[in-house]
């Protein structure tokens, strides 16, 4: 059958397709349809369209019999798909035309569709660009993750308080999975081992228990390609065999109860952003989308190859993170223990085919499980990994026999302590190249956490730099923008991001740059809009738009951007007939449910918002607000209207931020620290288009080893310490006045771990510099172009190229 022929649907017109979808497949009367109905009903023409592609690639690549890659994620961050596979298919004008006809707008339509929040936050996210590159540059690819049933909760605030609400995201169904009922995989667990065959390295697994893991698909269109990617998510489902005793005995409530301990696996996503949860069923979740997904990659080779001994020449799978890193432990079981492979020659093939990426030096971060709890659930992969960690060992001594110490610091069991595995040093040592995610972050790497692996294997550590699609980010967030970058240099940056460059001659046009502040005005405009209809706090879109939008954490230093609002805020009070430049401070951003002090900030940023924003005072030339429930549909609102990106964290602690990266391609100037990819930002658009302040990771380090006093920053530094005496006395918090004397008390006596009080002078200088290039429109306006035009590095085409060659071994479209 010929797949490059349209849909029938497709003669007929598209608002004929549109129309029968109603009737056929939404069942509803189109005269009479909602927005979401309709939403489905266009939906469904997209489906049409991705079906075909989907059949047409999998097609070419059995032919091809291709190499592939596998990107194995606990979180795909999606957001809606609607307008991405409009745009991708070459609908988003019929479409829209389709919506008229019924009296919607295509936003209409796509704001009924739920995000598919299938993630935390940067590491989630970067999976999912990641996911429309590789079908963009058209590599053969699947992600492999877990359908949650529930995804990232959604933030409400009550009385300034963070409140967690469920994200049932598929309650009413989305048009976009394609459930494979024919692909399934058992999943074991619990038991025990016996010795396998004499003379075989193998091993026989009683297991305990068994779930199913059935596959359900995304279709991810490539952009200027026919050629799509797949991602492949698992639900668990309880073997239809289990106790069929209590169900015939009509115990349902026991044979429920049965069910549900199987299939709570995939029912929803920790919320952990940073601190892995230590729970057994996180580790069971690890397991089983990691499990499923090999046992489908070995099952489409061995239907192509017909056997496993090439397996390294035709997959390359990747780690996102350490959370799928029991995949190595699971692939040798899988070869030794269920495909006859010697040892040595599966050991072979595995470090052959896996590959790793960090994404953080956070200690806190790095996963260990504890060993009891492994041989508890994994048994058998436990022992794998005693005699990956006593090999490894063995050859690690031999370089430097005697020296215990390096040994210790390289085992692949934690000793001290309740004896726990390591996640990351079982993906080091069963991966062929181990990558950071920006300049900066990779060299730290293999400067601090890795430095004796990479004492070992210096060839195997590398840097990607992180990316963002362009197509989600500036094409589709930002429409304004693109139309008008389209008019001056031609739309061929949507693949070629590098085309950006040619924008720089035109900051230099005054007609350019008025086109370029009147887009900005407008995007201004609607997110004023999003901030009154979602906080009730009405803001001058007039004023600078200044903007920190992430996850809630002490290392990105949220409370640092609060505390220099509160100067600002006293410094206004005490010379109010000054010529302030009016601000808007804009945050938004989750905490983790547990997260005690990033729940106080957000109270805090409450609190002061609350008392700046009805302070006559001001005149209305200062106002704080915080947007309710960030997640990827608010962030495309987010990042097109602001002016200024806050990008603050302490010196050597942000992997690389990716958020970073679509402000400033959305045309904001970046305040920040020389930490993670602001590093390469600050290199791309040039020192004189960034405001950099604060200390270096260097002079951290330093700070720390010569034994950092955050107490005599305090009494040395008036401004300062009336704002911390203001936030701790209960000026923001007269009901309850000591509400803050703990989140003061953790920065003068619990030792500023990250450094705020060191920074804030510096910070606060350069938000002056804010302050005085603002007040010149023109010569902020060129600043932003810069900016706009020196993103080209930045998309995620461009990293997901540089994993291709230099670590899948893929070939990508140029
Ligand atoms: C197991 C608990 C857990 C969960 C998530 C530990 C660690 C994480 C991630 C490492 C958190 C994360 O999202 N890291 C971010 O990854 C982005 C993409 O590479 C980077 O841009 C961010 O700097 C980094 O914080």
């Amino acid at each position: 059958m010929n797949l490059n022929a349209p849909p029938a649907s497709a003669s007929a017109g598209p608002n004929a397709a549109v129309e029968r979808h109603l009737l056929d497949t939404v069942a509803t009367d189109p005269a009479a349809a909602s927005p979401a109905e309709i939403m489905h009903a266009v939906a469904q023409v997209a489906r049409e369209h991705l079906s075909r592609r989907w059949v047409a690639t999998d097609r070419a690549d059995r032919a091809a019999r291709a190499r592939r890659v596998y990107y194995l994620s606990m979180e795909f961050l999606i957001g809606r798909t609607l307008s991405n596979a409009l745009a991708a298919v070459g609908l988003t004008g019929e479409m829209a035309a389709a919506a008229k006809a019924h009296a919607n707008t295509l936003e209409d339509l796509t704001a009924t569709e739920a995000d598919a929040a299938l993630g935390n936050g940067g590491l989630g996210r970067l999976a999912a660009c990641f996911l429309d590159s590789m079908a963009t540059v058209e590599l053969p690819s699947y992600g492999y993750g877990i359908r949650y049933e529930f995804g990232m909760f959604k933030q409400s605030i009550v009385g300034g308080r963070q409140v967690e609400h469920p994200d049932p995201w598929l309650e009413d169904g989305t048009p976009w999975e394609f459930p494979r009922t024919g692909v399934s995989y058992p999943v074991r667990f619990g038991g025990w081992v016996e010795p396998g065959a004499h003379g075989s390295s193998g091993s026989i697994w009683r297991h305990a228990g068994e779930v199913n893991a059935k596959a359900y698909d995304m279709v991810i269109p490539g952009h200027g390609t026919p050629r799509v990617s797949t991602l492949r998510l698992w639900k668990a489902a309880a073997p239809s065999q289990i106790d069929l005793h209590a169900f015939n005995t009509g115990d349902y409530a026991r044979a429920a109860e049965f069910k549900n301990q199987y299939e709570n696996i995939s029912w929803v996503l920790y919320p952990n952003d940073s601190t892995p949860a230590g729970r057994e069923l996180r580790l069971r979740q690890e397991y089983f989308f990691t499990s499923a997904s090999i046992q489908d990659i070995l099952a489409r080779h061995l239907a192509e190859h017909g056997r496993l001994t090439n397996l390294a020449e035709k997959v390359a799978i990747h780690l996102n993170d350490t959370h799928p890193a029991i995949g190595v432990a699971e692939l040798m079981r899988l070869l030794v223990d269920e495909h006859a492979f010697g040892w040595a020659g599966a050991w072979a093939l595995t470090q052959k085919v896996f590959s790793y990426t960090n994404h953080t030096l956070m200690p806190e971060a790095l996963e260990t499980w504890p060993v009891s709890l492994m041989q508890h659930v994994l048994p058998r992969h436990l022992e794998i990994i005693f005699r990956i960690n006593s090999e490894f060992l063995a050859a690690a001594a031999k370089l430097r026999p005697g020296d215990n110490e390096f040994m210790r610091s390289l085992s692949l069991i934690e000793e001290r302590g309740e004896r726990r595995v390591r996640m990351a040093h079982l993906s080091i040592v069963g991966s062929h190249k181990v990558n950071g995610v920006s300049a900066l972050h990779s060299e730290l790497l293999v400067q601090t956490i890795f430095a004796n692996f990479a004492a070992l294997w210096p060839e195997r550590f590398t840097n990607m730099t992180n990316g963002v699609t362009p197509r989600r980010w500036l094409a589709q967030a930002n429409t304004g923008l693109a139309s008008l970058i389209d008019s001056t240099i031609g739309d061929g940056w949507r693949l070629h991001l590098d085309q950006l460059i040619g924008l720089r001659e035109h900051a230099a046009n005054a007609d350019f740059r008025n086109a370029f502040l009147a887009v900005k005005q407008a995007n201004k405009l609607r997110l004023a809009e999003h901030i009154r209809a979602h906080t009730g706090v009405p803001v001058d879109a007039t004023s600078l738009f200044d903007v920190q939008v992430k996850r809630i954490h002490e290392y990105k230093r949220q409370l640092l951007n609060v505390l220099q609002v509160v100067a600002r805020y006293q410094a206004m009070l005490a010379d109010p007939d000054a010529d302030w430049v009016p601000r808007t401070v804009i945050f938004a951003g989750k905490a983790a449910s547990s997260y005690v002090s990033a729940k106080a900030v957000i109270q805090l940023i409450h609190d002061v918002g609350t008392v700046i924003n009805t302070d006559a005072r001001l005149r209305g030339r200062l106002k704080l607000v915080f947007v309710p429930n960030y997640g990827v549909s608010v962030a495309e609102v987010i990042m097109p209207g602001a002016d200024l990106s806050e990008q603050i964290s302490t010196a050597g602690t942000e992997a690389s931020g990716t958020g970073n990266m679509k402000l400033a391609l959305n045309g904001a100037l970046t305040i920040g620290t020389d930490d993670g990819a602001n590093v390469e930002i600050r290199q791309q658009v040039g020192d004189d288009n960034i405001f950099i302040f604060g200390l270096s990771t260097a002079q951290v380090a330093a700070q720390r080893a010569a034994g950092y006093q955050p107490l005599r920053i305090y009494e040395e530094n008036p401004r300062l310490k009336a704002v911390l005496d203001a936030i701790a006395g209960g000026r923001f918090s007269e009901d309850e006045p000591g509400r803050y004397r703990a989140l003061v008390d953790s920065l003068l006596w619990g030792g500023d771990h990250y450094m705020l009080l060191a920074d804030f002078d510096s910070y606060v200088a350069a938000q002056s510099r804010v302050d005085a290039l603002y007040r010149d429109p023109q010569a902020w306006a060129r600043k932003a172009i810069a900016n706009v035009a020196g993103m080209g590095f930045f998309s995620s085409d461009r990293t997901i190229r540089e994993y291709a060659r230099d670590v899948w071994g893929l070939a990508a479209k140029a």
